[in-house]
Order: C-alpha cells, then structure tokens, then sequence
C-alpha cells in the first residue's frame, strides 16, 4: 500500500475486576490503537483503504522487557521514520514486507505487530479478504477459554469459576504462584470434577529447585502447565519436563519461529501458547503454527487482554487447523463493560471467526472517544 497517514491513539478500559498474576495486579487495560490510511493496489485498480492495529504489551516491563509507553516510543522514533524512509524510496509496502523493513531495530515486537497489523487489515480491507481466509483458516468459530486470576481465598476461586462455566467457557486456565497452586488446583477439581478441561499458567514464577513442588500437579490430569519458569530458562523447562507428566507450555519464552524451533528440538516444550502480538505479528504467529504443526507439537491462542481489535484477529488465528487446544480468548465481557467494537460474544462455548474483510471489527467512534486521548499524527495527516 502507499501510506498516507498514520495516527496513534492511547486508549485506557477499565476492567471488571482486577486481574491478579504472579507478575501483578491489573485493574486498567491501558494500549494504543494505531490507525493507518493510503491507496492499496488492486485487480480494480488503486483502492483506498484504512487499517487498524493493537498494541499488546502491557503497561509495565512486567510479563516481557517491552512496554506500551517504550512500544510508544520506538514506533515513533525508529518504526514509523523505517517505513516512511522505504515508501519515499519507492518501496511498495506490504503486510508481507513489513516486519522485513524493521529488521534492523532489534526487538521490540509487540510494537512491531501493532504496525504490521494494521498495514495487513488495510491490505485485506482493500481485497476483500478476511484475516481468517488469508491466514489459511478453516473454522468459522473457535473454542473459548478463560484466564482466572489468582483470586483472595478459594471460596471466592470457586465462585469465579462456576461463574465462567455457568457462562459456557470450555476451559479453564488457572493463574498460580508459590503459595497458590495444589490447593486452589485440587479445589476446583474437587467442586467441579475431573471433565472440566483445566490448565495452569505460572508466568515465569518458580525455578527448577520447586520442581518437587510442581510434580505435586501431576496427579490432577491437567491439560498443560504454562511457563513455570523463567523466559530464557529453556535447558531448565527441558529438565522440569522430564520430571513431570503434566504436558509443557511455553508462552513468554517464545518470542520467534526461530525460538519455537529451539525449544522443540530441546524437548522443552510441548505445546506452545501463540501470542501473535509476543512474537511480531500475525505472519510470525502463523510459521509457529506451521512448525508446530510439523513437529505435532500442540498449540493454542494466547492473549493479552486485547480489545475486540485483537480480539477478532485471534479468533482470525485461532481458527486455523493446528491450532487444536481452546485459547484465551474470552468475551469482551471478561475484561470490558464497554469494548471499543462490537462485543464479542460467547455462544455455546464458542466466539464467531469474523468473516468481514480485514479484521472485521472496527472501533466505534463515540466509544473511542470516550475511552481514547487524541488522535497523535505520526504520519502525513489524518
Ligand atoms: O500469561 O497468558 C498470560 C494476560 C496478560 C499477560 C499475560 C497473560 C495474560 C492472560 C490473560 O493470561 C489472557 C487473556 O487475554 O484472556
Ligand atoms: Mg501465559
């Protein structure tokens, strides 16, 4: 496409209830939107068109080294300046050219995806494309599962729990930390019985010396432990899947194809949470589930408290062949009274692959503003 603007809108949601981790308690979903604008190239010759993307890191440097406020900063100071210095080149930018063009700025992914989604919502927008047939995806709804933060008491775990499966949820995954694991874990079991499909997530909080700690979850029949050590631990979370039966999930350690690549050879992962936003965008996101695939290794669809903007994307991802374990990717009602899109819904367990061109979800403006700052140019103007 030939970019013609380029803004940035930081937005802030409030959520329903706080949402406690090993790494913290969030009460407020803060981002930016990016919106992009300029003429696409054809069969029916130059289209205009608009794209948007989502930035996914957090706040604060606490579940990776990125954050919004630096994903801010290196988007205007390197991105943008890359991809505006390609185009006044004579480059053609595509979805496909983009994460190319920022190879040389190393890192900083989430804030790369957030740039390439939007030029690939753009893109798809002008052909008529859905994310879903562009990626290659087959289903038309997937399976929606739900991240249960670490709650005060186990009374008030089981009450959230019953919540979300009284709501239809297929699958419940459970934050834990030293100190909240095997009790919460063998309580839930214990109200609500073994069919309920349940997994862990650790974000990182323990190290092998807790490996006899970990086993203790064995006896649960757990669908997966998710990330009980630390990012670059992966020799260590090879180890600790030898001492376990539990099935091994990698979520923060995974940050590229390439990364995927070495904790399968290394045996220490198998299954592996795909966050498109953690490993550069939606096109990374998708070589991991090839290679995943061709290494019958499990995946599944992370999140990151996204918007109904990366929210349809997900569920554009997700719905693709390998992707064989429910993700989390909840309602917006898990997180949003009032997401910036239409809602997404939760029906029968399932959330509807948006079959409209790009995203097929847009943000609604008076919502926008309610929740948005102003729109900052960092590109030609809006
Ligand atoms: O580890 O999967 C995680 C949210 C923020 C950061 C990290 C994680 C999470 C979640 C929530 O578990 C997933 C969701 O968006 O539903
Ligand atoms: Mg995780």
């Amino acid at each position: 496409m030939i970019i013609e603007s380029l803004q940035l809108r930081e937005v802030s949601l409030p959520i329903v209830a706080p949402f406690t981790t090993s790494f913290g308690t969030q009460t407020q979903k803060r981002t930016y939107l990016l919106r992009v604008a300029g003429t696409v190239q054809t069969a029916a010759g130059a289209v205009e068109a608009v794209g948007w993307g989502e930035c996914v890191a957090l706040a604060d440097p606490v579940y990776s080294s990125e954050y919004l406020g630096g994903a801010r900063a290196v988007t205007e100071q390197y991105l943008v300046p890359a991809l505006k210095e390609a185009q006044e080149a004579g480059a053609e930018l595509t979805a496909e050219t983009v994460s190319a063009r920022l190879e040389h700025i190393v890192g900083h992914r989430m804030a790369k995806a957030a740039l390439e989604m939007a030029v690939l919502d753009a893109q798809l927008t002008a052909h008529g494309l859905s994310f879903a047939t562009y990626l290659g995806a087959t289903r038309t709804e997937v399976p929606s599962g739900v991240s249960v933060g670490i709650q005060d008491s186990v009374e008030d775990l089981l009450r959230t729990v019953g919540g979300y499966l009284e709501e239809g949820y297929v699958r419940i995954k459970l934050k834990i930390q030293p100190g909240w694991d095997v009790e919460p874990v063998a309580a839930v079991r214990k109200e609500f019985g073994d069919g309920v499909p349940l997994q862990v997530d650790a974000n990182a909080a323990y190290t092998l010396v807790d490996s006899r700690q970990l086993h203790r979850l064995d006896e649960f029949g757990l669908l997966l432990i998710e990330q009980p050590l630390a990012e670059d631990d992966l020799l260590q979370h090879a180890k600790l899947a030898q001492l376990m039966s539990t099935p091994l999930c990698l979520d923060e350690s995974i940050e590229s194809a390439k990364d995927a690549a070495d904790a399968i050879s290394l045996g220490a992962a198998s299954v592996i949470n795909i966050k498109p936003g953690r490993v550069g965008g939606y096109l990374e996101a998708r070589r991991i589930h090839d290679l995943a695939r061709a290494h019958g290794v499990a995946v599944w669809c992370g999140g990151m408290l996204e918007t109904g903007l990366g929210r349809a994307a997900n569920a554009a991802l997700a719905a693709l062949d390998g992707f064989t374990l429910p993700g989390d990717i909840s309602a917006s009602g898990r997180f949003y009274a009032e997401d910036v899109t239409e809602p997404i819904v939760l029906d029968h367990g399932t959330v509807a692959v948006p079959s409209g061109p790009g995203l097929g979800a847009t943000p609604i403006p008076e919502v926008l503003d309610r929740h948005a700052g102003p729109a900052v140019e960092l590109w030609g103007r809006g």
